[in-house]
């Protein structure tokens, strides 16, 4: 009988516990209260690599200072760009210097090492995180930002490149244009266009009339 009983408490104990250890290795992922580190990858090797060619260490800084140099930008990362050997492990260690919060991605990763083919870091604040990903042989450009509402279009996008890169993103804060430049349009109005017109006469008018007066 006790045995019994002991048994059926240890069955649903179990049962309680699984889903809790399930949760802890979810997604690939960890976190605490200062951030997370999503598909973070220090030892697999892409299918296309036979080895680990360079291992490359990677500071990456995150904040509103970083942006003072780009005209109309409010968020940027230190640097924009990054180039890597075929193959190469990073060791990135990623530093937010805001109080707010910012993350790093980066896309296009294959996706049986990398879900939905990303690594993402993220700090809710000031803070320091470290996360190590091997890249695959293909030359390529990674697109590298941080996807908070506004913090990519206000700057925070960057490139990584595996051998030289399969060419520039748009709208990398001093390396490329954007696809679609800011525009500041007028909403012109026959009354808006009345009045420059008005302007344009006033100012082919005023000498001859400052002449005559003299
Ligand atoms: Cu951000």
């Amino acid at each position: 009988m006790f045995l019994t009983r002991f048994v059926i408490l240890g069955v649903l104990g179990l049962g309680a516990v699984m889903p809790a250890l399930a949760m802890m290795q979810h997604g690939n992922m960890s976190m605490d209260e200062h951030g997370m580190i999503m598909n973070a990858n220090p030892n697999n090797l892409p299918r296309d690599c036979e080895k680990i060619t360079e291992e490359v260490n990677i500071t990456i800084h995150a904040g509103q200072q970083y942006a003072s140099k780009f005209n109309g930008k409010m968020f940027a990362f230190d640097n924009q760009q990054w180039n890597v050997k075929p193959c190469a492990k990073i060791n990135i260690t990623f530093i937010n210097d805001d109080q707010i919060r910012h993350q790093l991605m980066i896309h296009g990763l294959p996706g049986y090492l990398y879900p939905e083919g990303m690594l993402h870091l993220e700090l809710y604040g000031k803070g320091e995180l470290q996360a190590s990903l091997i890249m695959p042989s293909q030359k390529k450009t990674y697109l590298v930002h941080c996807e908070l509402p506004q913090h990519a279009e206000k700057g925070m996008k960057a490139q990584l490149k595996v051998d030289g890169g399969d060419g520039d993103l748009p709208s990398i804060p001093g390396i490329s244009a954007a696809i679609k430049g800011d525009t500041y349009s007028v909403n012109w109005s026959n009354a808006s266009e009345g009045i420059l017109l008005l302007c344009l006469l006033a100012g082919i008018a005023a000498p001859f009339i400052v002449l005559k007066i003299k």
